[in-house]
């Protein structure tokens, strides 16, 4: 006789996420041992349990992976959305010194604690959404005890909640006040000082490579020394216009470029090659009112796998709402329901770097449990949250 399991979910319909859609499974079961899925499959081949639980032919998912965030941040910028109604621009906000700098006066002016605070009501959000983990950056800042305050401030979030934080230094996000003129000297001190000293609490590094963002070569800089010290990179990349950010990160073996709406077919031959996933991020593309989609079906030819974030920040994504994200990436960039769920599961675990997003033996058992009689549903319904049950970690 096999050893019984811990906890058996049985009488279910699976969405495995294996294969290239959903790997679906009528009639089907999960046990978790010690926090790791030790069976997926037929309910009758299913395993004994010390605990059994009849899901009456729900769905369960993988737990969703929330791949892209500015979770931790301290104020709003509701202000800001009220000029922009009165035609004010995201770009001329920004050299006006509001935007993003707006928001890392507040944040830099914030103790970890008040932080830490601030970000679990927009974390237990996603968690109420069958979230299992979430990525959060870095970014608002700008200096290198700031930086690391906020990266703290994320990892105490797992510590507080039961879920998975992964964290990225944004050190590169704006050019801090002090070192207006001189950009160069601030990506010196993100090379020099801020990377080597987030090695330990950053999982990987990304930058903004834009027209009021960084440049090419500057983002080269901060990629080239994230990579020298073992960390993974991400870029934000063509989000306002086409500065070949994603080309240049694929060229450092990016796990993810993001945002991608004006990428060109040079920057998605070289994701492709270098098995770089693009992350949408149509929360972004809603509130910005930007008018180009994200190139999808371009992306889909050359085979890139596709991730779907919520980009929760305060100035152009202010939601925290994954199923919403994935309506979005349905209704605005004309995404399949398995593409969107695959977004957020086993795509979203890829743009991570991270083993996960799917229901298999040895994965973690991170579970979402729906009352829906369709996964269509999940991405079909507005404001709608049909979780029935969350399970991470195997409890
Ligand atoms: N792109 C974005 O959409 C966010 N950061 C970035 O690089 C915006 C951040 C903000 O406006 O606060
Ligand atoms: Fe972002």
């Amino acid at each position: 006789m096999p050893t019984p399991a811990d906890k058996l979910w049985r009488n279910a319909r699976l969405a495995t996420m294996t294969g290239d859609r959903l790997g679906v499974i009528e009639h089907g079961a999960v046990a978790a041992t010690g926090g790791a899925i030790s069976y997926v499959g037929p309910d009758a081949g299913a395993p004994d349990a010390a605990e059994i639980i009849d899901c009456d032919g729900r769905w369960i998912t993988p737990g969703l992976i929330d791949c892209h965030t500015h979770l931790v941040h301290a104020g709003t910028r509701a202000k800001e959305f009220e000029a922009r109604l009165n035609g004010a621009t995201y770009e001329e906000i920004a050299r006006a010194g509001g935007g993003i700098l707006a928001t890392v006066t507040a944040t830099c002016a914030a103790s970890e604690e008040e932080l830490i605070a601030s970000a679990l009501p927009r974390l237990d959000q996603l968690i109420g959404e069958g979230v299992t983990t979430v990525e959060i950056k870095s970014g608002y800042g700008l200096t290198l005890d700031d930086e690391l305050k906020m990266l703290r401030a994320a990892r105490s979030l797992g510590k507080v909640r039961n879920v998975r934080i992964r964290t990225s230094l944004l050190a590169a996000h704006a050019v801090p006040p002090e070192y207006k003129g001189d950009p160069d000297g601030y990506i010196d001190l993100v090379c020099n000082e801020i990377i080597p000293a987030a090695v330990g609490l950053a999982d990987a590094v990304d930058a903004f490579c834009e027209g009021i963002g960084f440049t090419p070569e500057q983002t080269d800089h901060v990629l080239a020394a994230a990579v020298a010290h073992g960390l993974p990179v991400k870029l934000h990349a063509e989000q306002l216009s086409n500065q070949h950010g994603a080309a240049l990160a694929a060229r450092h073996g990016a796990l993810s470029a993001d945002h991608l709406e004006h990428l060109d077919r040079a920057g998605i031959a070289a994701m492709a090659a270098s098995g770089t996933v693009a992350t949408l991020l149509p929360g972004a593309f809603y509130f910005t009112r930007e008018a180009r989609r994200p190139p999808v079906q371009a992306l889909r030819d050359a085979g890139v796998p596709i991730a779907i974030a919520t980009d929760c920040n305060p100035g152009t994504s202010p939601m925290a709402s994954i199923l919403l994200a994935m309506n979005m990436g349905a209704t605005f960039f004309r995404l399949t329901v398995a593409e969107c769920l695959r977004g957020v599961t086993v795509n979203a675990a890829r743009a991570l770097g991270i083993d996960g997003g799917t229901l298999q033996p040895g994965k973690p058992a991170d579970l979402a449990i729906w009352d829906i009689s369709d996964p269509a549903e999940l991405v079909y319904r507005i404001a709608a949250n049909p979780l029935h049950a969350r399970v991470f970690a195997g409890q």
